[in-house]
């Protein structure tokens, strides 16, 4: 990690179907699942949203204008709180405690995506201690996306275990979204298929996949969908975090 804090976009994904039975004393404010990404420019091609089964989130009131709710670690809250998103600074009104088979097959509107609705599903390797333990999937640009997306799709004991059903995974399919030389328009997918990588736990695959596509994926990707199809990615990823942060749909988030 590099020195000083690190500046993530937390996207706000809209629970969309019915309140889960642990969020019901919410009320009817609006809920959202908050994701940290270090990849706004990638958000065209959100398919779901991961989040662990067994790690503990809780739900707590927001400052923003319409009233939000938040669901994420705590720990992310209290960073949150010192840096002007709940009522009183350094305080979080926690309404609801959940772990995330809690929130799991819920349904959410997420910003950008053509996909109307997507749903959360279960990533076994998300960390506790970074970002808000809430990871919004890009399957066709993350090699940690694409490969907890295949093993959701290949295996139906992993599915029934979580108890998710077949429409909430088999209908998707990735998104192409920048375009890489050597790579194509779904570097995570040429990468999974090129290493064989067996599963979300591969991890000198994965790693190795990382190495293979980021810094050219910023320096030689060209965004092929949205408003800035043709554009380099690293002239527009500060573009597309201004325009979901004016149009309410993330804010700027630190740790
Ligand atoms: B990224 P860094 Cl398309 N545990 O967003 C595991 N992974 C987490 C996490 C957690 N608690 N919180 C965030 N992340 C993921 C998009 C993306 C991301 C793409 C490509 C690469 C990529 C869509 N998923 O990350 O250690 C989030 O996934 C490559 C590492 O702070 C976030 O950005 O660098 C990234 O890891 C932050 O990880």
């Amino acid at each position: 990690e590099g020195v000083g804090p690190m500046e993530y976009t937390l996207v706000k994904m809209k629970v969309a179907g019915k309140v889960p039975e642990k969020l019901k004393k919410v009320g009817n404010k609006p809920v959202f699942l908050v994701a940290a990404t270090l990849r706004p420019e990638t958000m065209y091609g959100q398919t779901n949203c991961w989040v662990r089964p067994d790690m503990r989130y809780i739900a707590f009131q927001t400052s923003l204008p319409g009233g939000d709710v938040f669901v994420c670690t705590e720990r992310a809250a209290r960073n949150m709180s010192y840096q002007g998103y709940t009522p009183t600074e350094g305080k979080v009104d926690i309404v609801a405690e959940l772990v995330g088979q809690d929130i799991m097959g819920l349904a959410l509107n997420a910003p950008l995506t053509s996909n109307k609705v997507i749903y959360t599903l279960p990533m076994l390797t998300i960390k506790e201690d970074k970002g808000t333990g809430v990871v919004t999937s890009v399957p066709s640009d993350s090699p940690d996306d694409y490969a907890a997306f295949m093993d959701l799709k290949k295996k139906q004991p992993f599915r029934e275990k979580y108890s998710i059903s077949d429409e909430m995974i088999l209908p998707y399919e990735p998104i192409p979204v920048i375009d890489i030389p050597d790579l194509g328009n779904m570097c995570a997918v040429f990468l999974y298929d090129k290493l064989k990588i067996q599963s979300q736990n591969d991890k000198d695959k994965l790693l190795e996949a990382k190495e293979q596509s980021y810094l050219k994926g910023f320096y030689e990707g060209v965004m092929c969908v949205g408003p800035f199809s043709g554009k380099k990615v690293q002239d527009v990823k500060k573009d597309v975090q201004k325009l979901l942060v004016d149009a309410g749909e993330a804010i700027i988030y630190y740790e």
